[in-house]
């Protein structure tokens, strides 16, 4: 079967930005890494950004992906490319992940992972560019007791930074992994579903594009 034959490219169809070959997903970030360092998106230029956005205080999505992350990272050491990608953690919670927090949770995970935080409205800008769905639900009394509801997606962008795919729940580590090979070593460009699925399937994952 050839997969490119009729292939539907989802993004082309969700029109925000003007232009041809501009992703909706994506666009410029500066934030603080784990180590307080201010790391922009041009500092991962020249690689492919693999990144996930979640929050560490998440009781159980997250351990789960950050899991997934860890061992699709181990796999494509397997497979020699890992060196061609950065893997990034984005919080969503900015207000209680800040760098010393971030570095402790990935060190769990693994070294490689570059944490990412800022202000409320860093984040929240990051958040819009990249359509992470996100919202705060309180337990109790206290204002610092908190969940947020989120989506769950592993992004992959190219080494200019353009946003190829994403990665759900329904794939495996193992497909996740040969996809992320198949980018790197340019077997495959942008995101196409053979089977017209991916259009569908983000669409309720993510919050509607304005249209402005
Ligand atoms: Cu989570």
């Amino acid at each position: 079967m050839n997969a490119m034959a009729g292939a539907h490219c989802w993004y082309a169809e969700t029109r925000i930005g003007q232009g041809y070959g501009k992703a909706d997903i994506g666009g410029p970030f500066v934030l603080l890494d784990q180590n307080g360092k201010t790391r922009s998106d041009m500092d991962f230029r020249g690689k492919h950004m693999f990144m996930y956005f979640g929050f560490t205080y998440c009781p159980d999505i997250c351990p789960n992906e950050m899991m997934r992350m860890k061992q699709i990272l181990s796999l494509l050491d397997k497979m020699h490319v890992s060196d061609k990608i950065v893997p990034i953690f984005i919080t969503i919670d900015p207000e209680r992940d800040g760098p010393l927090q971030l570095k402790e949770y990935l060190s769990d995970w693994d070294s490689r992972i570059v944490g990412l935080t800022g202000t409320p409205d860093q984040i929240k800008d990051v958040c819009q560019k990249y359509r992470v769905y996100h919202s705060k639900s309180t337990l109790g009394n206290n204002p610092g007791d908190y969940l947020i509801d989120h989506s769950i997606l592993f992004y992959m962008l190219d080494p200019q930074g353009n946003f190829v795919d994403y990665f759900g729940k329904s794939l495996s580590i193992e497909e996740i992994a040969m996809k992320i090979f198949k980018y790197v070593s340019g077997a495959l460009t942008r995101v196409c579903s053979p089977n017209s699925v991916a259009s569908k399937s983000i669409d309720h994952l993510l919050p509607p594009l304005k249209e402005e």
